[in-house]
């Protein structure tokens, strides 16, 4: 890109951002897919200065691929950090940043209120390495400040929520962790940097499954970490280096494609879940619904500050309980029952018996999660025929 990139807006960065089509490829307009495992060196002593981090370069598609790299620049540009990483999948991301942030002090403060396989790695799979987790309240900021001691390596959280929708002050949450020298981590996957950018409110770290919005068409798993300079190269030469969390090419080219329409999406899958919000509202067979852009919503203020828009899920609890539920979710016809979210297509699922079903009861209950809760992910069909769908669905409930 030319050198006023930063002076760019959102829609310029996001179409144009991390790439020079004469300097990067070849001219090539799209940018290219590197797809291949390694990069010749020009001779021995050109592959030992790489080796030794002394000169940049490209030595090994583990490490680091032009493509990514591509990816890696425009996500840090749109984010407002210095630099990002690509990986696998999301929780690679999160493992990563993990492992990179948790060595001396093993223990990480962590709201209460995130995605099942989060609350899983953190809860269940980190303590066998060593790492623990105390969960507390995000909402309450003493909670958080009392979870702190000398073994803290980082605090996280989600914003929204998934799937409860919660929307953390990631300001006042970030004074917290800065008060003791700490870094916040934010899983940022349900605004996507058109809607809400973390650093900006004082995050230090930023996490994406790339799974969701970014590709945003329901076709590759892969995430992302943005973060300072330093910090994503000691993940990269370290954890990511050692650990094999790499992405592939073809994934990340594919999150370029979905980043270069991420605003024109977010603002219909915003637009769209308003709509059904407020219709899923004023039907006599829900009982609550939970969108942050509805004035119900106990954080909507918080929402307004911290989100151009309110995105594109939303959580509501059925009157009847899982049974009517579970019919609901057999008669839709439009909407697809499965397990992601940030598709272009409606998606609709039952989080108590699938995605956050390595929780024990008690450990729904606390992360918000009730029996009756059916998560939409509105995508960006005519809303009409959204609501069309959903309402033959509700019609046909027996009982
Ligand atoms: N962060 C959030 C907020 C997520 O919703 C998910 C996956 C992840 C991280 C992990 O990303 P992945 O490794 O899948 O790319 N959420 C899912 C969900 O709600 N249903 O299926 C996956």
């Amino acid at each position: 890109m030319s050198s006023r990139e930063k002076e760019y807006s959102f829609d310029t960065i996001a179409l144009h951002g991390g790439y020079d089509p004469k300097e990067d490829g070849n001219g090539a307009r799209a940018v290219p897919i590197y797809q291949t495992t390694s990069y010749l060196f020009n001779d021995a002593d050109h592959a030992a200065r790489l080796f030794a981090l002394e000169e940049a370069g490209d030595i090994y598609t583990r490490i680091g691929n032009p493509t990514h790299a591509v990816f890696e620049k425009r996500i840090a540009t749109l984010e407002g950090g210095e630099a990002a990483l690509a990986t696998s999948s999301g929780m690679a991301a999160i493992n990563l940043a993990a492992l990179t942030l948790a060595e001396e002090k093993k223990e990480i403060v962590c709201s209460k209120y995130v995605y099942g396989g989060t609350y899983h790695l953190f809860a269940e799979t980190l303590p066998k390495y060593g790492i623990k987790t105390k969960f507390v309240d995000p909402h309450n900021f003493e909670e958080w400040e009392k979870a702190i001691n000398d073994n803290t390596a980082f605090l996280y959280l989600e914003s929204p929520g998934n799937p409860t929708l919660d929307i953390v002050d990631i300001q006042k949450v970030a004074n917290i962790a800065h008060k003791y020298d700490l870094k916040l981590v934010v899983d940022n996957t349900f605004c996507t940097p058109y809607l809400s950018q973390p650093i900006k409110f004082g995050a230090d770290i930023v996490i994406h499954s790339a799974t969701k919005y970014i590709g945003g068409h329901g076709s590759s798993i892969g995430g992302v970490i943005v973060g300072p300079e330093d910090f994503i190269l000691k993940g990269r030469v370290e954890g990511y280096r050692d650990t094999g969390p790499a992405a592939s090419p073809f994934n990340t080219w594919i999150f370029i494609q979905g980043l270069e329409t991420l605003s024109l999406r977010m603002e219909k899958h915003s637009d769209n879940a308003l709509e059904v919000a407020k219709w899923l509202e004023a039907h006599p067979q829900v009982e609550w619904v939970r969108y942050p852009g509805l004035e119900s919503h106990p954080h909507h203020e918080l929402a307004k500050k911290q989100q151009k828009k309110f995105g594109g899920m939303l959580c509501f609890g059925i009157k009847g309980g899982f049974d009517a539920g579970k019919q609901l979710i057999n008669n839709v016809e439009l909407c697809s029952l499965l397990a992601n979210v940030g598709d272009t297509r409606t998606l609709i699922i039952h989080p108590s018996s699938t995605t956050h079903e390595q929780l024990s009861e008690e450990e729904q209950t606390t992360a918000g999660i009730t029996e009756n809760l059916i998560r939409l992910s509105i995508g960006i069909e005519n809303v009409e025929d959204i609501i069309g769908d959903l309402e033959q669905a509700f019609n046909k409930i027996e009982g």
